[in-house]
């Protein structure tokens, strides 16, 4: 593909209501697109999956789009052929800045899927047409709105219910919900690293409530801590934000302090590391599952089709679209049944923009001919 035009785009979308981590409160969205319009004259899109400031990852909207302006495409312009596969390696002498780097990847992917004629499920592999659907629960102000929200969920036909927990919301609330969902659904937690090494007996009073797995306890940077806890509970330790390559997670599961990954393409630098990173846990018998990050259509679709690698044997992230948005700005998009996203199989990433929906949420648009490139 040899890169003619990029187009750096900002949306604003509201989220259908508030969404709490342990890292703070989200009541919108604005994310950052990369379209590429190639020398064939096709278009691509990727989305990046960076938050306005630097609370879940060092990465930020307004940093992401600096770097990939002034640092990444130079390296992928200039009338050079470059093909989504050779996007890492080029981008290599950058050091971080993954989220940038995926959502310049996905947007070459996404156009050279459609310049061939079919689109990511295809070029992956994935052996199901369908993929189990769970959902991500924030915090609330009180258990029974929790309560309320959950039971929402449950009618709506997710196939697994992901609480978010930290310190003060933790037992109670997960004790409550699997009193409510039953024995038989999957239940699982995610602190986002709100928690210590201190915490460790205390965590493991989570381990009654037979949870599929406990994601992210610990700081980002705390392996050790987070081996040694996996040590100290039933519960399986699943690392999120600690993964940010295919060589951490290598050592991650070497040295047992990731017995399941949340694989996000986003973080660890686009969706082919993804597919390494799957690869990698299937052989070590690792089992991996598919994270979100609020995206739209665009990553909804790719997610779907990454989630249907066979390695994913646990529910990912992947909830309809209408859980965050109102509307989305794909013409189809992701909606759940019986507990189950069916993988796209629109060209490309696997979906059609509805151009005047995402017109309308636009806030910012910058397009730089990228045939004079500056690498
Ligand atoms: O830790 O998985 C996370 C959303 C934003 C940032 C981090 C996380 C999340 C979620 C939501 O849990 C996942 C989704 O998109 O459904
Ligand atoms: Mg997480």
């Amino acid at each position: 593909m040899i890169i003619s035009d990029v187009e750096l785009r900002r949306i604003h979308l509201d989220l259908v209501k508030p969404f709490r981590t342990s890292f703070g409160e989200q009541t919108s969205r604005e994310i950052l697109l990369v379209g590429v319009t190639t020398a064939d004259g096709a278009t691509g899109w990727g989305e990046c999956v960076a938050m306005s400031e630097p609370l879940y990852s060092p990465e930020f909207v307004d940093a992401v789009e600096l770097v990939i302006r002034d640092f990444l495409l130079p390296r992928l312009t200039g009338g050079a052929d470059v093909k989504a596969a050779e996007v890492a390696h080029l981008l290599e002498p950058i050091k971080g800045h993954q989220m940038a780097k995926a959502a310049v990847e996905m947007a070459l992917l996404d156009a050279e899927l459609r310049v061939a004629n079919t689109n990511l499920h295809a070029r992956l592999g994935g052996e199901r047409t369908q993929v189990p659907s769970g959902v991500s629960v924030g915090i609330f102000p009180t258990l029974d709105a929790l309560l309320d929200a959950v039971q929402g969920y449950v009618d709506d036909g997710y196939a697994r219910i992901k609480l978010k927990i930290e310190p003060g919301w933790d037992l109670e609330p997960v004790r409550h919900v699997r009193d409510l969902i039953g024995p038989d659904m999957g239940l699982q937690v995610d602190a986002n690293t709100a928690y210590t090494r201190t915490d460790t007996e205390h965590l493991c009073a989570l381990d009654e409530f037979d949870l599929l797995l406990i994601e992210q306890p610990l700081a980002t940077d705390d392996l050790l801590g987070h081996r040694d806890l996996a040590r100290a509970m039933s519960t399986p330790v699943c690392l999120d934000e600690s993964i940010e390559s295919f060589a951490q997670a290598v050592d991650a599961v070497e040295l047992g302090a990731a017995e399941i990954i949340n694989i996000k393409p986003g973080r660890v630098g686009g969706y082919l590391n993804a597919v390494r990173i799957h690869d990698m846990c299937r052989d070590q018998g690792i089992p991996v599952w598919c994270g979100g990050m609020l995206e739209t259509g665009i990553g909804r679709a790719a997610n779907c089709a990454l989630a249907a690698l066979s390695g994913f044997t646990l529910p990912g992230d992947i909830s309809a679209s209408t859980r965050f948005y109102a509307r989305d700005i794909v013409t189809d998009p992701i909606s759940v049944h019986d507990g189950f996203v069916t993988v796209p199989q629109a060209l490309g990433l696997g979906f059609d923009l509805d151009h005047d929906f995402l017109d309308s949420v636009t806030t910012s648009s910058h397009r730089l001919s990228a045939l004079d490139g500056r690498g």
